[in-house]
């Protein structure tokens, strides 16, 4: 019996998230931003942003629903302290990526406010989160490659340790 064939008992799909846990992927969106996230376990990524706007920030230890949409498939969804929304599409094998960011105004006007390790900063970013102006909300859509996918384990701090900037990327 193919996966196809498995009888349906509701909406949800048999999860298997084995192909997705544990690794570092590096993808480079059609508008040039490059991203590096690691999904350190089935609820939890840490990431660095390389260049695009917020280039040089990152984060560890960011709450995220993590599903398997059908084999292979599979979407990450979050919202940040600051206010950003995200949704990304990954399909390892294939080294596509889609992703859609849902920037509040006050990010989109003030972007370099953000370039930080924001674990340091948490208290901070949900001030200028409250402040904002939120709306407009600036929707950025994209498909990304994937240049770089590896399989390094769960929960291991030193995959995403040091600042963006001080480690070359492949
Ligand atoms: C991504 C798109 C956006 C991503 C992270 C973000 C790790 C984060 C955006 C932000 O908070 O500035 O693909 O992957």
């Amino acid at each position: 019996m193919s996966y196809a064939d498995t009888p349906a008992t509701g909406p949800v799909p048999p999860q298997d998230l084995s192909g997705i846990v544990g690794r570092r992927l590096i993808y480079t969106y059609a508008n040039g931003w490059q991203y590096e996230m690691y999904v350190k376990n089935d609820h939890t990524i840490d990431y660095r942003i390389h260049s695009g706007p917020v280039g040089g920030r990152w984060v560890k230890g960011q709450n995220v629903d993590l599903v398997m949409l059908t084999p292979g498939v599979y979407k990450v969804s979050w919202n940040e302290p600051t206010g950003t929304s995200v949704v990304v599409n990954i399909i390892p094998e294939q080294r596509v990526v889609h992703g859609v960011i849902f920037f509040p105004d006050w990010v989109k006007n003030n972007g370099a406010r953000t370039v930080v390790f924001q674990n340091d900063h948490l208290d901070e970013m949900r001030a200028y989160r409250d402040a904002g102006p939120t709306y407009p909300i600036h929707v950025v859509a994209e498909f990304a490659t994937i240049t770089f996918v590896e399989h390094v384990g769960e929960d291991n701090e030193q995959v995403i340790s040091v600042a963006p900037a001080k480690q070359p990327v492949e």
